[in-house]
């Protein structure tokens, strides 16, 4: 090559390669999930995916429960960049941000939806109050969102927490929910989601929680024989990137994100609303011998009693900063009733 034509070929590289550093980069991005496709958060992600691709050249992958394995799998995966995003619930995250806990203290969330509408669309600790927890695990907190009331789903009848009394109730991994069971007279069991089902039908173990929801689509009401209602929690999850990802976004991606974020956010807080009455009448046509118990207040007050001894608890294990966030998060709770005009 003659001197002038290598000068010309340096030349025009340097050009493209600034040209290419000022347009964005159409990239496919990988969304993992700890349930599946159709369930909610396969129906938030869709979302997302949908906004994500009809405003820009990116395209998104959503890996479903299973598919790169379990929940503590996949926020390592992401951890470690091989996924740009995750469901990273507070029911799994509790072993690495211990503070991010305080999502499922009992009785704590509001109960009405109009409150926990407003708790999760303005509260100063979902709207940038775990950013730098989740920071010091390689984590962008993108969102947060509840799924739908938590049921305990069991083999025998339960009005008191005698009735647990003996009971092999499994629990998602994160502490605070041992302390809670342990709480609630039942014997805890912390298990990961892929084997509850299999635990259930040998009856290594007679109890669990969920949405109801997920009762149903996981077809776990076939292995059990009770649904109690005792209003104590709301299933949360959070969806997080890669912060190095994340960092090395233009703001233009970063804008767009936020938007998709918004857009699933919304989608969902109507979404999971309708799903619950619904649920209950299938799984009773499936299985006409299911027992649905809704606790009166008077039954759910030693429940609401025992709730202050896992309020102290997550004082000792939810981190370093468990009391902080947990005075935010009841100064949220407060401010969102309010907003939410009850009181
Ligand atoms: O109980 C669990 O482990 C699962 N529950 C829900 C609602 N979503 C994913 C999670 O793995």
């Amino acid at each position: 090559m003659s001197f002038k034509k290598f000068r010309l070929t340096v030349y025009l590289s340097a050009l493209c390669a600034i040209g290419l550093g000022g347009v964005a980069q159409a990239a496919d991005w990988k969304f993992a999930l700890e349930e599946g496709i159709d369930e909610v958060q396969g129906v938030y992600a869709t979302k997302f995916k949908e906004y994500i691709e009809a405003n820009s050249d990116h395209t998104i992958t959503i890996f479903p429960f299973g598919t790169l394995g379990e929940s503590a799998d996949t926020i390592e995966l992401t951890q470690a960049g091989a996924v740009q995003f995750v469901n990273a619930s507070p029911g799994f995250t509790g072993a690495i941000i211990a503070e991010s806990q305080v999502f499922m203290l009992p009785y704590k969330l509001p109960e009405s939806e109009a409150a926990l509408d407003e708790f999760f669309r303005n509260s100063e600790l979902v709207r940038g109050g775990f950013e730098a927890l989740f920071r010091a695990q390689g984590l962008k907190v993108i969102d947060f969102y509840p799924e739908g009331e938590m049921i305990m789903t069991t083999k025998v009848p339960v009005r008191s927490r005698n009735d647990l009394s003996g009971v092999k109730f499994r629990t998602m991994t994160s502490p605070i929910l041992v302390e809670q069971y342990r709480a609630f007279g039942a014997n805890p069991t912390p298990l990961p989601w892929g084997e509850v089902y299999s635990s259930l039908q040998l009856n290594l173990i007679q109890g669990q929680e969920n949405p109801v929801w997920f009762v149903e689509s996981t077809k776990i009401y076939e292995v059990v024989d009770y649904l109690i209602f005792a209003g104590h929690s709301n299933y949360t999850t959070s969806v997080a990137a890669n912060a190095a990802f994340y960092d090395g976004l233009s703001d233009e991606d970063k804008t767009l994100i936020e938007a998709a974020r918004a857009e699933a956010f919304d989608h969902i807080m109507e979404y999971r609303q309708k799903l619950e009455a619904e649920s209950v009448e299938r799984m009773k046509e499936a299985k006409p011998s299911l027992e649905v118990i809704r606790l009166s207040d008077e039954e759910r007050s030693p429940f609401r009693e025992a709730a202050a001894s896992v309020e102290a608890a997550y004082l000792e294990i939810g981190g370093s900063q468990a009391e902080a966030i947990l005075a935010q998060f009841k100064a949220d709770v407060e401010a969102a009733k309010k907003a939410a005009g009850m009181q």
